[in-house]
């Protein structure tokens, strides 16, 4: 509606202007009134895979492409997210995109931008709101069934059903939905096999400082070079951490040593699944951009986007990848 009306002041505007020389253009640069502006608020940059999602974003939401993009990073803190949120909303801008960093504690912001009339579309985890009203739109990924692809492969890795496996639990920002779904699937495969066993859950936060920092005071507070079969990281960042840690203690990463399992698989962790030292990578899709675009394209076309789209995700384990693949991934 807005548009309609900034369309048809720019047009008066245009004529007004004509009729007694260079007036003022009341829509500001009559262009201006054309684009699709979007308040997009994106948790940090706090991994590869986080870089890589909001160059998704960055690379659709152009001014050639009929979009004014206000893009705020929020540093890993919901309450910058919900500043943000505000502020697109005194700016009245056309559609709000929310990465939120955690599931809870957004219904009154959600409430207010429902008020002003902005849709909202959540990318990448979700939001765990009363009213799923308050959202017109969810793209993102299946965590529980990327946990489950690890605890899948686990289970075939490990087939004695005897023999102890001991597990090292790194887990994400904790109440993303990421954490929470990853974590869900571990925990339920443990509680089954009865011979896994998790040694300790550590909060790596999704990045490779803390999680280093957290896998060496573990480490470093075991008697001995403790026996550990797996480290379950919830993202790459965390497993480049862990991977330092262990190998700084001569710990061996890969099959028949530390099995490392970890979700995203960006390039750098295909590089190090290919040369064995991950058994595992996850692969969780940051490439959004086009999904997102797509659902502004319904709603500003007066279609209903789906609900809740999933991206399709894969695993890949040493066998699955050569040079030249991992080479052509886009990050
Ligand atoms: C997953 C995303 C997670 C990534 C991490 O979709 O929310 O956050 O797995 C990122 O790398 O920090
Ligand atoms: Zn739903």
């Amino acid at each position: 509606m807005k548009k309609i009306l900034l369309t048809a002041l720019a047009v008066l505007a245009a004529v007004v202007g004509s009729a007694c020389g260079a007036g003022q253009d009341l829509a500001g640069d009559s262009a201006e009134g054309e684009l699709v502006v979007v308040g997009m608020s994106q948790v940090g940059a706090e991994s590869d895979w986080r870089v890589a999602n909001s160059e998704s974003m960055k690379a659709v939401f152009t001014e050639e492409r009929g979009y004014r993009l206000l893009f705020e990073d929020a540093r890993q803190k919901q309450e910058n997210q919900i500043t943000a949120i505000r502020r697109f909303i005194q700016q009245q801008v056309d559609y709000i995109v929310l990465m939120p960093i955690s599931e809870t504690g957004w219904d009154s912001v959600l409430q207010e931008a429902r008020e002003a009339g902005i849709p909202v579309i959540l990318v990448d985890r979700m939001v765990d709101v009363e009213d799923e009203g308050l959202y017109a739109a969810h793209i993102g990924s299946d965590f529980r069934r990327e946990g489950q692809s690890a605890v899948d492969w686990m289970a075939e890795a490990y087939p004695d059903q005897w023999a102890p496996v001991r597990v090292v639990h790194i887990q994400g920002t904790l109440g993303s939905t990421a954490q929470l779904g990853r974590t869900a699937a571990l925990e339920e495969a443990a509680a089954v096999h009865e011979n896994w066993e998790l040694l300790i859950q550590l909060d790596g936060d999704f990045t490779q400082a803390k999680a280093y920092e957290v896998m060496t005071e573990y480490l470093d507070r075991l008697p001995a070079r403790g026996e550990i079969d797996v480290v379950y990281c919830e993202n790459d960042n965390e497993a480049f951490g862990a991977i330092q840690a262990l190998e700084e203690r001569g710990y061996t990463c890969g099959r028949g040593g530390v099995d490392v399992i970890t979700f995203d698989a960006t390039r750098n962790a295909l590089l190090d699944c290919m040369n064995g030292r991950i058994s595992l990578a996850v692969e969780c899709n940051p490439l959004l951009g086009p999904l997102v675009e797509e659902a502004i394209r319904t709603m500003e076309s007066g279609g209903t986007p789906e609900k809740h789209r999933y991206v399709e995700e894969r695993v890949f384990t040493q066998d699955r990848l050569t040079p030249d693949f991992v080479e052509s991934r886009k990050y």
